[in-house]
């Protein structure tokens, strides 16, 4: 099975992470459209119109699947997404609701759900597990992290004060939803903030899950080719996947 990955950058790389860590397919296509990141500021008609042309991207290889690494994306641009490409089109979004479910038995337990600011004002996640009964829920937009990371800061004085920034007024949460696929590279840190040892959806291994709980996988591969592409500075990116991939 040959599949593409997307994602506005580099974030969507902790996506390949996971994907990696369970051989499910034999090609993966990256796509980070690292020109034009962060997607996580700008408004519904952009995010969709870029969305669109990375379809369009992806129509020059034949995949079987396209995998949307970004939950803004997923959160906006899903269903334009399904009408233009010619595979099915799966998103974080909704992997992130069912592994939030499967790991909480308590429908009154307390979720911090953090992503950009375009992803906590589409609501999706909130909308989504309040239809399953989960109401006891925060929710926090905290796009800071995703420069500290980007600039490969995983821990130290920025992150501490940037965690105490956006974390002072919350309250204990019993799981917290890692909405934006840069996050888990400091989801060491944000678990940490919290006396709580509270539970962390993280998008790639819901993706994972999600996968295997909707798709059946007969075969697995040894080792997948990998492909990364990026819209700006490709070696860039290739570099960080190399690093953070372990390639
Ligand atoms: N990685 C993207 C996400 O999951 O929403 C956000 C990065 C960005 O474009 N700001």
């Amino acid at each position: 099975m040959k599949i593409g990955v997307f994602d506005s950058g580099i974030g969507g790389l902790t996506v390949v992470k996971s994907l990696l860590e369970h051989n499910l397919f034999e090609e993966i296509i990256y796509f980070g459209d690292t020109a034009r990141v962060p997607y996580g500021i700008k408004d519904k008609n952009t995010i969709i119109r870029y969305a669109i042309e990375a379809v369009e991207f992806f129509k020059n290889f034949e995949l079987d699947l396209i995998i949307v690494a970004c939950n803004t994306v997923s959160a906006y641009a899903l269903d334009e997404m399904r009408e233009s490409a010619s595979c099915p089109v799966i998103g974080v979004v909704e992997a992130g609701i069912l592994a939030t479910i499967n790991s909480l038995s308590e429908k009154d337990s307390n979720i911090l759900i953090i992503a950009t600011k375009a992803t906590i004002n589409s609501k999706a996640y909130e909308l989504g597990l309040n239809e399953r009964g989960y109401k006891n829920l925060q929710a926090k937009a905290t796009g800071l992290f995703v420069p500290i990371v980007e600039e490969e800061i995983y821990s130290g004085e920025i992150l501490d004060a940037t965690l105490k920034h956006y974390f002072k007024d919350v309250q204990e949460p019993h799981a917290i939803i890692l909405g934006c696929t840069h996050f888990p590279l400091v989801s060491e840190s944000i678990k940490n903030y919290f006396s709580n040892d509270c539970t962390i959806i993280h998008s790639g291994d819901a993706i994972v899950e999600y996968l295997q709980e909707e798709f059946e996988f007969t075969y697995k591969y040894k080792k997948p080719t990998l492909k990364f592409f990026a819209s700006e500075n490709p070696d860039a990116l290739r570099a960080i996947a190399t690093k953070w991939l372990s390639l």
